[in-house]
């Protein structure tokens, strides 16, 4: 049992003045495995300051300074890739397989953003004037569990090369993860104040920094409606806000399909973490002319997604993040039965032989309509609803037909045809057939999915601020 104790602030590890405990867990056992600390709004207020002052210096500092810390921290995030895994793992129950891609990508948005600065026109003319792009003041960043030292890295690096300091309040949950990522990041000596991480509840510390008169812009990634509230108390700060939050990606299988691949990269990205990504493929609109076909085929497939202890590189699907998590799964699929939708495979309550753990069965409805709740509404777990379309008008349609934009995917043969589809998606990233992903691509949505892009030179413009020299 271990207790994460510290924040920090300033460059130092130290005690919040905040008292109040947080129990963290196994998922996969359900036992109590330590507690977190929390910070309150004199934590939040003494990061703020520390970033304020940390501001000028970070905002002078030059391309090859910033290209050197973002090196330095990718370094020390690189190492020992294992560790951060197991405590990925330990702490919600992410499968082996996927917290490796997660530790290497968090390494990668360092390298990925130190590229981005090098080839950024931070200095432009325009007219006859001169622009420089400058960086806005002090950032503040919330994170969610569900990869939360992945988001961080991308709020740390946009802070690093946009020129911002930055306080950063991650998911509490994951108080683990967090503890050791930061004491990596602490030894890539960034000078102090530039970065400050406070553990805390979002109405407590998130609320704290989003209302901070100090505070200029907040990067968030989470659900809708914590944006919407977030939004509420930025309106007066006049801060900026991007904002990465949830969805409910639509997966259109042409009728073209190879279905022996198509299917498997359907399920994959359906029940990706355990069905816990924003980006999940949830949506499976299929021809109906190929529907008994497609049905069969996916309730196949998914009989081979191993669930059970996220150690093992076989397992696809670990255990729900923590309680809630788990009754939420469960109330959907009572919610989908109610609707109407019939169960081609899953179900409520846990796989056969398992008593602990959050873990619940991987489940597709069939006979969805889009205007059912399991159609609309972010489930975030392994749970996915089947619908029908009769021609390539009406699959773009009910793939479009969604409060959120934030991932489509498209599966077919002919990749022309893939593409013409993909060209009518609102969507901020579609995806054809299975394609690796591109650390380099924005990243970010349409409609409820949110507001500005990460990642690259589109990530940095929502950090900076141009300002013109006009000459006469
Ligand atoms: O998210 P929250 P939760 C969706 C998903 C999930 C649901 C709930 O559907 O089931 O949201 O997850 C902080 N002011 N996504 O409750 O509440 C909070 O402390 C400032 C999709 O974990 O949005 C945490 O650090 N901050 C999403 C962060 O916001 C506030 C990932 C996210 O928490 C706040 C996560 C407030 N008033 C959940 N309230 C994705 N896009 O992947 C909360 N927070």
């Amino acid at each position: 049992m271990r207790t994460i104790e510290q924040i920090y602030v300033d460059g130092e590890f130290v005690i919040p003045v905040g008292d109040e405990r947080l129990d963290l867990f196994n998922p996969a056992t359900e036992e109590k495995i330590g507690e977190v600390r929390l910070g309150n709004t004199h934590d939040a207020r003494a990061a703020v300051a520390a970033a304020k002052r940390a501001f000028p210096a970070m905002a002078a500092s030059t391309k090859m300074q910033r290209i050197d810390m973002l090196r330095s921290l990718r370094d020390v995030v690189a190492e020992r890739p294992d560790e951060l895994a197991q405590a990925m793992t330990e702490e919600y129950g992410a499968p082996a397989y996927f917290t490796a891609f997660s530790v290497q990508n968090a390494a990668s948005v360092f390298d990925v953003m130190a590229e981005t600065v090098r080839n950024y026109d931070f200095d432009r003319v325009v007219g006859k004037s001169t622009v420089r792009m400058l960086p806005r003041g002090v950032l503040a960043a919330i994170t969610p569990w569900n990869s939360n030292f992945g988001f961080i890295a991308t709020k740390l690096a946009h802070a690093i090369g946009s020129g911002s300091s930055l306080v950063i309040k991650p998911a509490e949950q994951s108080a683990f993860q967090t503890d050791l990522f930061l004491r990596r990041l602490h030894r890539a000596g960034l000078p102090a104040g530039v970065f400050n991480v406070i553990n805390g509840t979002g109405p407590v510390v998130g609320a704290a920094l989003t209302q901070d008169p100090d505070v200029a812009t907040i990067s968030f990634t989470g659900s809708t409606q914590a944006a919407k509230i977030i939004q509420r108390s930025a309106i007066d700060g006049m801060k900026r806000l991007v904002l990465e939050l949830g969805g409910k990606a639509p997966t259109i299988i042409l009728p073209d399909a190879n279905l022996e691949t198509a299917i498997p990269v359907a399920l994959m990205s359906g029940f990706a973490n355990s069905g816990q990504a924003c980006v999940a493929g949830t949506r499976i609109i299929a021809p109906r002319s190929r529907l008994t076909e497609i049905s069969e085929k996916l309730r196949m497939e998914t009989g081979k997604f191993k669930v059970g202890n996220p150690r093992d590189p076989e397992v696809r699907i670990g255990p729900l993040a923590n309680a809630a998590q788990w009754e939420r799964i469960q109330a959907y699929i009572r919610l989908g039965i109610d609707e109407g939708a019939t169960l081609l495979t899953g179900g409520t309550g846990r796989p056969a032989g398992m008593e602990k753990g959050w873990f619940t069965r991987p489940t597709i409805f069939a006979g969805v309509r889009n205007d059912m709740r399991i159609a609309r509404e972010e489930i975030f777990g392994p749970v996915l609803c089947l619908i029908a379309y009769d021609n390539e008008d009406e699959a773009i349609e009910i793939a479009n037909d969604s409060d959120y934009g934030l991932q489509a995917y498209v599966l077919g043969s002919d990749l022309r045809r893939a593409e013409k589809i993909a060209e009518r998606l609102v969507a901020g990233r579609v995806v054809i057939n299975g394609a690796p992903h591109d650390p380099r691509a924005p990243f970010g949505g349409f409609k409820q999915s949110g507001i500005g892009r990460e990642i690259g030179a589109f990530g940095l413009d929502g950090m900076l601020e141009p300002r013109a020299i006009l000459t006469p």
